[in-house]
């Protein structure tokens, strides 16, 4: 990677220099692409004509995403995040293997260990007026045989669309929970239809999606992490039908495979079954998993998360 700095121009040196091509120490990976992000940045910077004033309100601005803890946020907003399962979902299409439920993407919101409970369990607290969701389904492999001892990890936003963790008003883990499945491969939970998710309206990401006309909503969802010894880990996520953002979501994280019918339940015998007084809505999706090929693929992608 030594060029003869004689032969550059004044920008080819520099660029080298900060990015640390010239320095022996460091990593070499790390200051290859650092070359070229810095490179592409000051190319765009030449082909606009970037004022100064422009240039700074864009390096505070990355001091108020930063501030705001918002930099995942804006990586979903502005497509990465999806660019990511775009290439994932490459890489397996040219491997020829078969694959099973669709990724989607993650997001932001995650918080790691919840409560763990067998079969099934109840997500909500009870302390917010909403439609009862009962959602079920089973995890098989790719020939339809149930998975036993499969963790569905599940996480969603309430009828405001808040998270908790991230919205202090709602109770430790309220929307989260794992469920390990049984024998049948099983699992079940009773929650409460969740909204869809806005951006904080006040925040660095809302700000620069309105500063180029877009908004920063997301259908409603819910976000499932499937996996299970000898599987493949699984982020997914569903969207609800008939949702007015459902193929308009900021994050774009919509497939169409990954959409659930919610169906109203009127049937009081069902809802006693269930330990529910009265009509509710019940949500079904299934997960098939594709074998691993190492312990590796067994666990989720390394990503700084909250409690993990
Ligand atoms: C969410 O709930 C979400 O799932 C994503 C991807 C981004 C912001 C909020
Ligand atoms: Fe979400």
């Amino acid at each position: 990677m030594s060029v003869n700095p004689v032969h550059q121009t004044e920008l080819e040196s520099l660029l080298a220099i900060s990015s640390g091509l010239n320095s022996t120490g460091g990593n070499d990976r790390l200051k290859n692409i650092m070359h070229q992000l810095l490179s592409d940045l000051c190319k765009t910077i030449k082909q606009f004509d970037v004022t100064d004033e422009e240039f700074w309100v864009a390096v505070n601005y990355l001091n108020e995403l930063g501030g705001r803890q918002e930099a995942a946020l804006l990586a979903a907003g502005l497509g990465l995040e999806h660019y990511l399962d775009m290439r994932a979902d490459e890489k397996e299409a040219a491997s020829g293997n078969d694959v099973g439920t669709p990724r989607t993407i993650e997001g932001p919101l995650y918080v790691a260990n919840a409560p763990l409970s067998e079969g099934f369990a109840r997500m909500d607290d009870g302390k917010e007026q909403a439609e009862t969701m009962w959602l079920q389904g089973q995890v098989t492999d790719l020939q339809g045989n149930p998975v036993a001892g499969a963790i569905v990890d599940i996480w969603h936003a309430n009828t405001l669309g808040g998270y908790s963790f991230f919205d202090q008003s709602q109770s430790e883990y309220n929307l989260r929970r794992r469920i390990r499945t049984g024998d049948d491969g099983h699992y079940a939970v009773r929650s409460i239809v969740p909204c869809g998710y806005g951006c904080p309206p006040d925040g660095p990401t809302q700000k620069l999606l309105t500063a180029i006309g877009r908004h920063g909503n997301r259908p409603a969802h819910v976000h499932f992490f499937v996996s299970a010894p000898g599987y493949k880990h699984l982020t997914t996520q569903i969207n609800l039908n008939g949702d007015e953002y459902l193929w308009d979501d900021f994050a774009f994280a919509t497939r169409a495979e990954l959409i659930a019918d919610p169906v109203k339940v009127t049937d009081n015998t069902v809802a006693r079954e269930r330990g529910i007084d009265g009509e509710h809505t019940e949500v079904n999706f299934s997960f098939a998993l594709v074998g691993a090929a190492d312990s590796n693929e067994e666990e989720r992608g390394k990503r700084a998360r909250v409690k993990e």
